[in-house]
């Protein structure tokens, strides 16, 4: 069980950019699960996908891997021949992720990397996750990630891509952050919480559209872009290479 999320529950002076230090680590699942609709979902979704894609002797990527919540679930799925390589660039989320692996059931073995995706050479890869990580990196610098990780995939593998995404008509986003609001404020974080957090991630959380995603993926060279979840303001996309 992970400590509740309390790092906005009280009045800040000045709201610093969110961080992935050690106190976000500390709070890390419960503030991703009060924060996320469907993101338990989307955890299941993944492991049916390790299921369908993984194939003997391949590579698999979990990219943001945070505290390794998806590679926890794939890597049971596939057999002693398959590399899981969890990658993130947090310090302090890598060091929690060691720590917590000695618990986990058996299942294939994982490469543990604190590194910059960016900076990941992808080979022979059957499944590769993004599971709201993207978002983090500056848009101009998308593309080349998507083309480089479509460049090191096996044919026929997946990837999914899950963000959180905006609306061009501001009705539409307007609606899909307040319904955003309330599931938060259902999940007990109060007006203070979410307007502090909302103004610290906004410099280093850029939602696209999820048509941007799709074409995005498409140009990469990806045979079929399958948008598959969608609640609210997040979405999650299947690209078959
Ligand atoms: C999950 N996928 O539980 N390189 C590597 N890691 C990065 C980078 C980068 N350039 N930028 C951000 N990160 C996880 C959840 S959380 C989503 C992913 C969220 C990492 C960052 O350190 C953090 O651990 C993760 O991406 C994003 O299925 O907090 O909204």
């Amino acid at each position: 069980m992970s400590a509740r999320d309390n790092i906005y529950s009280v009045p800040l002076t000045t709201v610093g950019d969110f961080q992935f230090d050690s106190d976000v680590v500390r709070v890390f699942p419960d503030m991703i699960a009060r924060s996320v609709p469907g993101y338990a979902s989307i955890l299941s979704v993944i492991e049916q996908l390790a299921v369908h894609y993984v194939r003997p002797g391949s590579d698999v990527w979990d990219l943001g891997c945070s505290l390794g919540a998806a590679t926890r679930l794939i890597r049971r799925r596939c057999d002693a021949t398959v590399t899981v390589h969890a990658v993130d660039n947090s310090v302090a989320m890598i060091q929690r992720l060691r720590q917590q692996m000695g618990e986990w059931e058996p299942g294939a073995p994982v490469i543990v990397t604190e590194a910059d995706l960016r900076n990941v050479h992808i080979t022979n890869a059957s499944l590769v996750v993004l599971n709201l990580t993207l978002q983090f990196l500056p848009p101009a610098e998308r593309d080349p990630v998507i083309r480089r990780i479509a460049a090191g995939m096996l044919p026929g593998g997946a990837l999914l891509l899950s963000e959180k995404i905006c609306f061009e008509d501001p009705r539409q986003q307007e609606l899909m952050t307040t319904l955003h609001h309330d599931f938060k404020r259902a999940h007990g974080y109060t007006d203070l919480e979410i307007a502090q957090k909302r103004s610290a991630i906004e410099n280093m959380l850029i939602p696209e559209p999820l048509q941007r995603h799709v074409q995005r993926l498409t140009d990469a060279g990806f045979s079929a872009v399958i948008p598959w979840f969608q609640c609210f303001n997040f979405a999650s996309v299947i690209a078959i290479r």
